[in-house]
């Protein structure tokens, strides 16, 4: 019972402690001259974890489609945030392309691509744990019984 319970505490607590919260360009945060390419790399993206855009207030943050961030055309931004700090919430898997809308920026490198993948990459050993508890106690039982057969003939 009591390992059941403690299986059970591992199950519910193991997601929660997965989210991350990433800070663009690190100390630096968003800015001219930051390498934002570099940034990304070895990165996992996952849903659920959440970018951090620290910025001043010549720079903000345009969510764009692919296209104008291949072109540095915020013209038609999905989202526009100017606020200084602004938290993105990775809430779908897929590809997420943010830039800065400030004339020269963006093309100076100041454009940032995320790939987000779903969450519960580790999913498939989980089932395994549940079906696992419930055959132990009956193998115990099956072999008490053996051995209570075997000393009393
Ligand atoms: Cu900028």
């Amino acid at each position: 019972m009591g390992l059941e319970a403690a299986l059970l505490l591992l199950l519910l607590a193991a997601p929660a402690a997965l989210a991350v919260q990433y800070i663009v360009g690190d100390s630096a945060g968003w800015t001219s001259g930051g390498d934002y390419e570099t940034w990304v790399q070895g990165k996992t993206f996952t849903v659920g974890d959440t970018l951090l855009f620290n910025y001043d207030g010549t720079h903000s943050v345009d969510e764009v489609s692919k296209n104008n961030y291949d072109n540095c055309n915020s013209g038609n931004a999905l989202r526009t945030h100017n606020d200084g700090s602004t938290v993105i919430a990775l809430s779908n898997p897929g590809s997420m392309y943010f830039i800065c809308p400030t004339i020269g920026h963006c093309a100076g490198g100041m454009k940032l691509a995320v790939n987000v993948v779903a969450a519960g990459g580790s999913s498939p050993s989980t089932p395994s744990t549940p079906s696992d508890s419930p055959t132990t106690p009956r193998n115990n039982a099956e072999w008490l019984d053996t051995i209570a057969a075997i000393s009393s003939s």
